[in-house]
């Protein structure tokens, strides 16, 4: 087993375990099987939030920068560390992606080995790189998500592998502490919170991590949630599941996802809603966010932005002053592919100063 290393002075981030225990089901028996995770950016936007109709205080909660790159470290820190604490030797999850890369890197942290499920081709080349590198098995499946996660449902039902896909409760403990953040840095809750939705388990996190929060006196109101779904994997929009769920935002081509009823609930009682967002609309967003911010995203991440601005522009958000907060989820590294070929090529030179002068119009 590897042992946890000592995690340094208070005053330094130490992980979200340590950092919000009181608010997490650890003891002082729980390893801290952190990669410090947690304490991401809340980063105004300086172009798109300016350029909406009305009067909207956009942040960008920028997920991307966690450890493996996405919002998972902070669930997969708390599972990882749990199945350690109960004497697991294996985890299991399906994944588009980034759960898997999470699972794999936190895994390896703590010792033990990630089984991982993916949907084969449809995962992109910087999560399948990274839960390979951290010595995940992985197992291409010829299906979908959904395939991926009823797979692993019944072998964790069945064999001693513990499931850290986000039905994993302390999955979700974990994810609320983003909700926790952002409170602490704008010293109160946002009006709206907007995020993409895939297998929904982020959405129900924040909800329940805002609701911590408000119910122990720490802010003095909760937030309107706002889930986008891709429009081929709009599940949650449609009322039924998606049997060929398709969209260029892999991580959340999901059809039928395992948080569907909590996610609901949240939205409900939060007076949110679930709408959906065109691929065109994700990319356009995903190239805004790149060219115009300078924050590099993978295409699900732009799902969120891309809704705020759909919904700014009917007028949803109407003329008093409101702080709308958009999660981005994951790191634009993740899918360099997508990256690439949405862009021009870049053009090629001899080494030769005149040529370049010449060529940059200097
Ligand atoms: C970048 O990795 O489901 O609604 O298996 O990777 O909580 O699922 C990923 C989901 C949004 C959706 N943005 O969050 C997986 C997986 C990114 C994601 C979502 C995912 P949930």
């Amino acid at each position: 087993m590897n042992a946890n290393p000592p995690l340094g002075p208070a005053g330094r981030w130490r992980g979200v375990i340590e950092e919000y225990q009181d608010f997490l089901p650890v003891t002082d028996k729980t390893p801290r099987v952190t990669l410090l995770e947690g304490n991401t950016p809340l980063i105004p936007s300086r172009s798109i939030g300016p350029s909406l109709p009305g009067r909207i205080q956009l942040y960008f909660k920028y997920e991307g920068v966690n450890p493996t790159g996405s919002f998972k470290d902070r669930g997969m820190t708390m599972a990882v560390a749990k199945a350690q604490e109960e004497g697991a030797q294996m985890t299991m999850c399906a994944s588009t992606g980034n759960t898997s890369a999470a699972a794999a890197a936190y895994s390896a942290a703590a010792g033990m080995t990630a089984i991982v499920l993916i949907p084969d081709g449809y995962v992109a080349l910087g999560k399948l790189a990274q839960a390979l590198s951290h010595g995940a098995r992985v197992i291409q499946v010829a299906g979908n998500f959904d395939d991926c996660l009823h797979l692993v449902r019944e072998i964790t039902d069945n064999y001693p592998v513990t499931l850290v896909n986000s039905l994993n409760p302390y999955r979700m403990e974990g994810q609320k502490t983003a909700a926790f953040e952002v409170c602490e840095t704008l010293g109160w809750a946002p009006d709206f919170h907007a995020l993409p939705v895939g297998n929904a388990g982020n959405i129900t996190a924040y909800w329940w991590g805002y609701c911590e929060y408000y119910e122990q006196g720490l802010v003095a109101s909760r937030p309107r949630m706002l889930g986008f779904q891709a429009a081929g994997a709009a599940p949650m929009v449609h009322g039924k599941p998606v049997e060929n769920p398709e969209t260029v935002a892999t991580a959340i081509r999901i059809g039928n996802p395992a948080r569907w009823q909590d996610a609901a609930q949240a939205v409900e009682e939060s007076d949110g809603l679930v709408q959906i967002v065109t691929d065109d609309e994700i990319l356009a967003a995903y190239s805004e966010l790149a060219g115009t911010e300078g924050i590099f995203v993978e295409p699900a991440s732009g799902a969120g932005v891309a809704g705020v601005k759909k919904l700014a522009v009917q007028g949803f958000f109407g003329d008093d002053p409101v702080t709308v907060v958009c999660t981005l989820t994951g790191h634009g590294l993740k899918d360099p592919d997508r990256a690439v070929a949405l862009t021009a090529e870049p053009d090629k030179a001899p080494a030769d100063l005149q040529t370049i002068v010449q060529m940059l119009g200097l």
